[in-house]
């Protein structure tokens, strides 16, 4: 079952995506998302100029050896824009496998663990009161955990925060939105936001908080201590991960449940977290993280270690790796959640898709393969629209992370 074919189609429908197709001797294709925020067209010369020219030949059927051909092959591992290319690549080739055997991939995988995947999605607002709303919101239509963000007062842009109740999206186009940061105020606030939660909502709901990579460690664990009281799912992205010993500090302080991991690129980043228990829920994605075949291996290294998987889902993974994640957490046996932003209408047209949402939860679907397929004719009509995620500085200037 040979390659015969491939492209990258870059499409902007609500936003950016970029997709590979792959098509076999058979006439089977597969697709694979290789979108990275803000830097899409990299990841597109990548797999165009340097790892389409190397496909067309091979067995479709040798995702093992495609992986390591491309990876261990290379010479240059890691990083984003390399575990991008790779991971669609890979993810086209479960596709493929998935359709040549007319079966769904959460079945090659080894089947369900589970009869869904608990999601959460995202409550933002302006004020407490409209935070609150947004919950509420979430709530009614099913969810049974959400995540809150409420603009901080005093704080210009804080993160989080989005146009529009059921979408997310940070990138703006032209040059990267400037926002200011203040970690004083914003450790005074968030305590007040989830009291004030909980007093509404109870406990029945899950509750989780994602900081953004934008305190130090030490600071992380002041607000991990004081947010036990109202027993957060996980707090996210506490400090930058780059340094992986750092989280010894947080663990020292807090009880609160730490999620890590959505800019991860492989196991690499996270073994020394996962090995010293040092987080509860590891966020590498299909897309980000070398695709279903390495994500399988860093979801075998947590389980380990009793860390719960807890995939990134915003909206800049397009509809493809979103499928990708639900056929892995179904199977996975030591899933914990998965994050599910709503694309928009157009993002959907372009892409339809098996997967769905009922009662807090989503199914891959039992269409082969993946179960998502690109409407190339549709696609054409939204060209590819330079956009760039903000910029952070604190209030003297200094650049912060975002
Ligand atoms: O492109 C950046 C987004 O994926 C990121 O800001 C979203 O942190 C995020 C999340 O948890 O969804
Ligand atoms: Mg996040």
């Amino acid at each position: 079952m040979r390659i015969v074919d491939g492209k990258v189609i870059v499409c902007s429908p609500g936003r950016n995506f970029v997709t590979l197709k792959l098509v076999t001797e058979d006439g089977v294709h597969g697709l694979g998302d290789a979108t990275l925020n803000g830097r899409e067209l990299a990841v597109a010369s990548y797999l165009s100029d340097h790892v389409l020219p190397l496909l067309i030949g091979r067995d479709a059927r040798r995702i093992e050896d495609t992986w390591h051909y491309l990876y261990t092959g290379a010479y240059w591992r890691r990083g984003p824009v390399t575990m991008a290319a790779i991971g669609a690549v890979d993810t086209a080739l479960w596709d493929i496998l998935g359709k040549t055997l007319d079966t769904p991939v959460y079945q090659l995988l080894g089947g369900a663990s589970r009869e869904s995947v608990m999601v959460y999605g995202h409550a933002n607002g302006e004020t407490v009161d409209d935070t609150v709303k947004a919950v509420a919101h979430y709530i009614d239509m099913g969810y049974r955990a959400v995540r809150a963000q409420c603009a901080i007062p005093g704080v210009l842009h804080a993160y989080g925060v989005g146009r529009g109740q059921l979408y997310y999206e940070p990138a703006e186009k032209g040059r990267p939105l400037e926002s200011v940061w203040s970690t004083e105020r914003y450790l005074d606030f968030v305590p007040s936001l989830f009291e004030r939660l909980r007093k509404e909502f109870g406990f029945d709901v899950h509750l989780l908080h994602d900081v953004h990579h934008r305190l130090t460690p030490i600071e992380a664990g002041r607000l991990g201590k004081s947010l036990e009281p109202y027993r957060l799912f996980w707090l996210e992205d506490p400090t930058p991960a780059e340094l992986q010993s750092a989280f010894r500090i947080i663990r020292q302080h807090t009880t609160t449940p730490i999620a890590v991991g959505e800019v991860f690129n492989t196991i690499f980043d996270c073994a020394q977290l996962i090995e010293e228990h040092l987080i509860d829920y590891i966020r590498t994605t299909v897309i980000h993280a070398g695709g279903i075949t390495h994500l399988r291996k860093i979801a075998a290294l947590a389980e380990l270690h009793h860390v719960r998987t807890g995939a990134h889902g915003a909206t800049d993974l397009g509809p493809v790796s979103l499928a990708a994640a639900l056929h892995f957490d179904l199977n996975v046996h030591n899933f914990g959640i998965q994050e599910y932003m709503r694309h928009t209408e157009e993002t959907d047209r372009v892409f339809p898709h098996a997967y769905s949402f009922q009662r807090g939860a989503m199914h891959p679907g039992d269409a082969p393969g993946l179960g998502v397929d690109l409407d190339e004719a549709l696609a054409a009509k939204y060209p590819y629209e330079p956009a760039y995620l903000p910029v952070n500085r604190l209030q003297d200037g200094t650049v912060h992370s975002w």
